[in-house]
Order: C-alpha cells, then structure tokens, then sequence
C-alpha cells in the first residue's frame, strides 16, 4: 500500500498536475498586484502557488536521496525564515526599493551558485554529463545572476546611502565594461565547447560578471535607481528560467519567466514614466543626491511663507482642490490625517481629488498603497495624464511633500538634470500651497522653481503636524 502512495505521489503526472495548479496560482497572483485592494490576496495567492511548487519539487525522485540532504534543504529554509520574515515584517514603506534590490540581488546569486553547482556534478571525472544543451543555458544564468547580484547590492548601497547616490564614473569605465562583457562570453563559449576548467568557470564567469556588476551599477545615479532594480529584478528571472532550461525542471522555468516579463514590463512602464530610456539609464549620467542646484537658484528671490488658517480659509473656500502626494507624506506617514482633511473638506462641499505621479515617493503604487491604507476611495486617486488638463481648473493645489514629480524645470529647463521627466502641472492652478519643512531639495537634488511663483506659498513643518492644525483650523471654521 505504502508503494502504491509513494509511487502515485512520485508519478510525473502527479508533479506536473501540481505545477500546473502552481502557475495557475502565480498568474492569478501577478493580476491581483495591479491595484492596492487586491494586491494582498494576489501576493498570498502567488505565495501558496510557490509552496506548492516547492512541495512538487521535492516529490520528484531525485531530488532528496539522503537524510543529509533533507537536513541540509532544513537548516536553508530555517536560516532563510529567520532572516526573511522579521526582515520583511518591520521594513519602512520607504525603505521597500532598497529591500526589494537586496531580496533580489539574493536570487541572482542563488542562480549563479547553482550552475557552479551543476558545473562541477556534471564533471565528476571525464565530463560524462556534460552536454551542450543543458551547459549553454547554466552558463547564460551564472553571468547574469552574477550581475544581477553584485548590480543588486550596489543598487541597495546607494538607495540605503551607504555608498553615495551620485553617478562614480572611473575614465573610459565603458569601454572597460566592454572588456569584461567580451571574456565572461569567451570564456562561455570556450566552457561550453566542452574544455572542463573550473578555474576558468570561477575567473572567467563568476568573477568577471561580479566585476561588471559593480561597474555597471556605479554610474548610475540615485534618481535612475529604481527603474535599475526593476531592470535587475528582470535579469534574476531569465537566469532562473535559463537555470530551469538547464535542470530540465519547469516550476523553474515558468516562475522565472513570469519575473522576466513582468520585471521587463515594469522597467519600460517607469522609464516612460520619468521620460528616460532603459539604454540611457545604464549608460549613466543621470544625477541624484547632491546635485548643484541650478543656475540662478540663488537670484529667484524670497518664497512666501504661510500659515495653517490661512492655507485653512483658502481651501474651505475653494470649490476645487486637488492634493499631490509625495515622499515626505510617506516620510511623515501623514496620510490619515490628509484622509481627516478631505473629509472635512467634501463636508463643506468642497471637492477634493489627488494627482498620482508614477514615481512619486521611492516604490512603484507608493502613494496609491499609502492612500489605500487611510480608506481614501480609489476613484480619488487620478493618474498624472487623467489630472494634468484638469489643474488650470483648480482653486488650491496643495503638495503634501512632494517636490521632483512637481518641477516645472522637467518642462520648461533643457539644462535641467529631470528635462523630460512628466510632471504634474501644479503650477496651472489658481493657487500652489506646499508642506515641506525647509527649502531643501528632494530627490534628485536640484532646485524647484515652483516654490518662487506667485501663486506658491510654503507652509513649513512636518507634513503630518501642518495637516493635522489645518485640519483643526477648518474645524474652527465651522
Ligand atoms: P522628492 O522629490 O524626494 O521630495 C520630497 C520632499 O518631501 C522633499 O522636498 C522634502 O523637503 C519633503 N519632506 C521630507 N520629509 C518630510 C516631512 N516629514 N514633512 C514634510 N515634508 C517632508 O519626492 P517626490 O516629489 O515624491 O519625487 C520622488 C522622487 O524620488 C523622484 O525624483 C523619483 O525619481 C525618485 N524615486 C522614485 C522612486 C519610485 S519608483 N517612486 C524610487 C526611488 C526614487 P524637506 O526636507 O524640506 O521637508
């Protein structure tokens, strides 16, 4: 009876039904990640679909021989749970991109391991198990989840100011990169001729990608950052799946190629977002913290500085308000009382809507998930195309610290480092109030000349303490 378990369980068939049912998981997961209310349920659904899989893969014949091996797959789950779930559990909102580059640079390395791995069980003694067909694709997945890894922990080190978020360029980096893109290949091809060398592998693949890694990343400024994570999370996925080629194991190959095509989608949809190309970006260039200010900064002139009544009397009286979210709303976790003001605002029949940027904050959906969080109706939130032509129809624009998303330079300055980034055009509406607490800048580091119009008034303070007095102030109002 026991056999007949063992091998019903064990039985192809069985596996594949159960990773069938697994992609049907992750599919229906990724759908429900397109909007903040079903995101949860999609994120657990594509979980469930990953430890079924997991429990598939064990099954198949194989993959456990010994007491040891299990032992050994117990002591990586335990590590890996103890390390990932606190780690994950009490991460800031705002630190989410730097988490997401580490979490993901750690995938890239477990691919690259494992075709190190693969390489030296495929020759024991003579190479017997050597064959193109599975050597090419592992060696594709130990260059890019080489790079993927090192790219990952530099992108990490910027993003977490460990390393500066400025462009490090070394002279003639380029054509440096060119060199060690060109002998990782040649000595691909060289292994994958079948000339066993594990230095070669170890020098020539690993330790060059790691190299590249690192060169490629360097360059790229803090403001391009999240669009290089994206691009990075893409990478781990096709060298996963390339790794699911090699083993000939399918769970692999699907879920690799859904993180490869969903990292590539994301990539483009950010880098269209911020009006830059993909090429461009790891060119390098792009700045970010610590930029200089921009010329004739220093000659605009005062800023009007305001009060919370009177920001209070402009928007009780306004029949139009539209709020622009920003980094410092999240930084302030601000929202919730922000929720507290539209209210009292719609009471007095005020009507209030928020402008969205795609790259407001520091993650994709940032502000969507923040307003979600404070039961801000999803009909609120207008994307950046939806309210752009609706700002020269708006009494009060009040920017809860936002500064980058709202730069008029991106439109109007060719010098400017974000020339080309859409903006929201809240310098088109009658009245500009922003909540920052000082005149420093954001970001990309550069000036804003928004705050200089005079239609702008600045009420500084911590977002959170300037809404909650307005909020007071309206009240008062009656
Ligand atoms: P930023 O341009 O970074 O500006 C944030 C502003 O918030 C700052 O001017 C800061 O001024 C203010 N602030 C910070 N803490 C505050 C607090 N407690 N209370 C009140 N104000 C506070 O933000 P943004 O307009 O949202 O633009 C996002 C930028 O981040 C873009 O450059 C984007 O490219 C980049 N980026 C985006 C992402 C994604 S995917 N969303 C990821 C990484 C980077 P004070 O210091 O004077 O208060």
């Amino acid at each position: 009876m026991t056999v007949v378990a063992t091998s019903f369980f064990q039985d192809s068939h069985f596996i594949a039904a159960l990773y069938i049912v697994a992609f049907t998981l992750f599919i229906i997961g990724l759908r429900g990640l397109a909007g903040p209310r079903t995101a949860p349920m999609g994120n657990r659904l594509a979980a469930v679909g990953m430890f079924i899989a997991f429990i598939a893969t064990l099954l198949i014949e194989h993959v456990i021989k010994s007491g040891s091996d299990v032992a050994l797959m117990a002591g990586g789950i335990i590590v890996g749970t103890a390390i990932g779930i606190p780690a994950a559990r009490g991460v800031r909102m705002t630190a989410m991109p730097q988490m997401v580059a580490l979490f993901n640079g750690v995938g890239g390395g477990a691919v690259a391991l494992i075709a190190w791995v693969e390489y030296r069980r495929r020759f024991p003694e003579g190479g017997e198990l050597w064959s193109a067909k599975s050597e090419i694709p592992s060696l594709f997945a130990a260059i890019v989840g080489s790079i993927s890894f090192w790219g990952s922990n530099i992108a990490f080190g910027k993003l977490q100011e460990i390393l500066p978020g400025r462009p490090i360029q070394l002279p003639g980096q380029r054509y440096v990169n060119g060199v060690l893109g060109l002998i990782a290949i040649s000595s691909a091809v060289v292994l994958a001729s079948g000339v066993h060398s594990e230095a070669l592998f170890v020098v020539g693949i690993l330790l060059t990608a790691a190299v590249l890694g690192n060169m490629v990343v360097l360059p790229i400024g803090g403001a391009d950052m999240p669009v290089v994570i994206s691009l990075l999370n893409a990478f781990t996925g096709v060298s996963a799946a390339m790794t699911g080629i090699a083993l000939n194991n399918t769970a692999l190959i699907v879920a690799g190629t859904l993180v490869g095509a969903s990292g590539s989608f994301l990539t483009n949809m950010m880098a269209v977002a911020m009006n830059r190309s993909v090429p461009a970006i790891v060119a390098g260039g792009f700045g970010g913290g610590g930029a200089a200010p921009a010329e004739g900064a220093e000659d605009r002139g005062p800023v009007r500085s305001t009060t919370a009544d009177d920001v209070a009397i402009q928007l009780t009286y306004a029949s139009r308000v539209v709020v622009v979210p920003g980094y410092g709303m999240a930084v302030a976790q601000a929202q919730h009382t922000v929720r507290e003001l539209m209210d009292e605002l719609q009471k007095r029949g005020v009507d209030v809507e928020f402008a969205i940027h795609p790259v407001a904050g520091r993650m994709p959906g940032h502000m969507n998930v923040l307003l979600a969080e404070a039961d801000v109706p999803y009909e609120k939130l207008k994307e950046m195309d939806e309210i752009n032509p609706e700002f020269p129809q708006t009494d009060v624009s009040l920017v809860i610290g936002a500064n980058d998303v709202t730069n008029p330079d991106a439109r109007e300055n060719e010098s400017s480092p974000i020339y080309g980034m859409p903006i929201l055009d809240v310098d088109k509406s009658s009245q500009v109030i922003v909540l920052k607490r000082s005149m420093n800048t954001g970001f990309a580091g550069i000036e804003n000349p928004l705050f200089y119009n005079e239609n702008t008034a600045l009420l500084f303070g911590d977002a959170k303490a300037s809404v909650q007095e307005i909020v007071s102030e309206v009240k008062e109002l009656g």
